[in-house]
């Protein structure tokens, strides 16, 4: 997010606010990009070796409009984001709009030298926060973040101060490491982070078989977090306001995942048929379907919260930060694509056919994917003015520190490598102090066992919130 092409700060630019029509609109064109992203990388671009090359244009869909919106209505440059390793194209298509990374990158994807896999700090071009790839580890890592940031913060004062966002796949939640670090208890203090669940209810292979989210809130209440589910769309709430609306309700939610699954492979005409199902609602559902156009069961089956512009950001504003947040968002994996909902879209690549029928639908040319809005434009302008806000501020350099190459002791006898740990942080606090100042452990509970006690008492506890001792 430190954009290289921003336009300049003029008052024909200057504040407009994206509304939901806006945000679907670019969430349109990221989906376009994103897909796009992946089928030159695996249709167009020659390939010498015919090893395969891979993407996840259903998982990077699931993802559009949550990003989108995030970007474009919510985040603020303070803020540092840990992108889903497999909706890394989403991350290049939003930093390409806004102007952070140039066209000749969007066709090199998984090349040697090109657009990473998944996003990487180090190999990427352009704005990347954290790395992720392996899942789990993308979860947890802006907990770290927050942590580092807040410590620096308290100890030297120029870190600042912004959210960690943390935009994880439900699937994700079966990763150990992403439980043992919501347990923790000093995390509870970390009112910055903020973690929004894809909920697409798929993993890799398979549909996940029960429907979580009900156990999934209980658990992140238990552990102090604020939850906050964003289930349906518009049209679903207001279809429920309607006679037979609450069994229609009662219906969805009660439904188990791989039943909702199939209805989204249905026609319209399949939908209308299943929907009522065969409990004590399926005369109410019958009677409150028989009122509605042909089209209309079929988009209300699919209008879940994690597409709806409004659902997510009226979801983002009631973050209180005063404890970490989790928004679980429902979604649809591949949500606007053919392969949508299919429980084997994981790795699954639009045919040259239904890229160009895509192509047709959505009024883009299939030889020339890389548009941007047109100059002058309301959507170039949000563009714009997204880019500058997220504009970071240069990070002040780097002290001219020498770290000392000897200690100045030669160790005598025998003695375990612990033992010379703590004793090197001593020798180093005492005639290096500057730069033991940079130094952190982040173990206090095992001081003692590992011959740290005398480091610890020297530098002292740091906590994210004051404690009494
Ligand atoms: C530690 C680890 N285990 C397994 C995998 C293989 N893997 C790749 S994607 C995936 C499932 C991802 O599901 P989800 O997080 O729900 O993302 P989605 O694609 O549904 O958006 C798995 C298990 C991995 N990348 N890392
Ligand atoms: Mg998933």
């Amino acid at each position: 997010m430190s954009p290289s092409t921003p336009g300049p700060a003029t008052a024909e630019s200057a504040p407009l606010e994206a509304t939901a029509h806006h945000l679907d609109e670019i969430a349109e064109r990221v989906l376009w990009l994103s897909t796009s992203i992946i089928h030159h990388a695996n249709r167009v671009r020659p390939n010498t070796s015919g090893l395969k090359v891979g993407g996840h244009q259903a998982s990077c869909a699931s993802m559009v409009s949550i990003m989108t919106s995030l970007w474009f209505d919510q985040l603020r440059s303070g803020d540092r984001v840990s992108v889903k390793p497999h909706a890394s194209p989403v991350l290049h298509s939003l930093n390409y709009l806004l102007g952070d990374l140039e066209e000749k990158y969007l066709t090199t994807l998984r090349e040697y030298g090109g657009l990473q896999s998944y996003p990487s700090r180090s190999k990427d071009p352009e704005t990347v926060d954290y790395s992720t790839g392996s899942v789990g580890i993308g979860a947890t890592a802006p907990i770290w973040g927050a942590m580092a940031s807040r410590y620096v913060q308290t100890s030297t004062g120029h870190a600042g101060s912004g959210r960690q966002y943390s935009l994880v796949g439900d699937a994700e939640l079966d990763e150990g490491a992403v439980w043992e670090a919501i347990l923790d208890p000093g995390i509870a203090d970390l009112g910055e982070v903020v973690w929004i669940v894809d909920m697409n209810r798929q993993s890799l292979d398979r549909v996940v078989p029960n429907i979580a989210a009900g156990r999934l809130e209980a658990m992140f209440g238990a552990a102090g977090w604020q939850v906050i589910t964003v289930t349906f769309g518009a049209l679903l709430e207001s279809l429920f306001t309607r006679p037979g609306g609450s069994a229609l309700r009662t219906r969805i939610l009660e439904m188990p995942n791989a039943e909702y699954q199939r209805l989204l492979r249905c026609s319209p005409s399949e939908v209308r048929d299943r929907l009522p199902g065969d409990g004590t609602g399926h005369d109410e559902i019958a009677g409150l379907i028989a009122d509605l156009d042909d089209d209309t069961p079929a988009a209300a089956i699919r209008n879940l919260g994690g597409h709806d512009m409004s659902a997510l950001t009226e979801a983002y504003r009631r973050i209180d930060d005063t404890r970490p947040t989790v928004i679980i968002a429902y979604t649809i994996k591949g949500f606007g694509l053919p392969t949508e909902g299919h429980p084997q879209n994981h790795s699954s690549l639009l045919s040259v056919d239904e890229y160009e029928t895509f192509a047709a639908e959505l009024g883009q040319d299939p030889a020339a994917p890389w548009s941007r809005f047109d100059d002058g434009s309301e959507l170039a302008s949000l563009c714009n003015a997204t880019a500058r806000r997220l504009r970071r501020d240069p990070v002040p350099a780097r002290a001219d520190l020498t770290i000392p190459s000897d200690s100045g002791r030669t160790p005598k006898g025998t003695s375990s490598t612990q033992a010379g740990l703590g004793r090197v942080l001593l020798d180093l606090n005492r005639s290096a102090p500057d730069i033991a100042r940079r130094v952190v452990t982040v173990s206090p509970d095992v001081s003692s066992t590992t011959n740290l006690a005398g480091w610890v008492n020297k530098v002292g506890v740091w906590s994210a919130a004051e404690r009494h001792n």
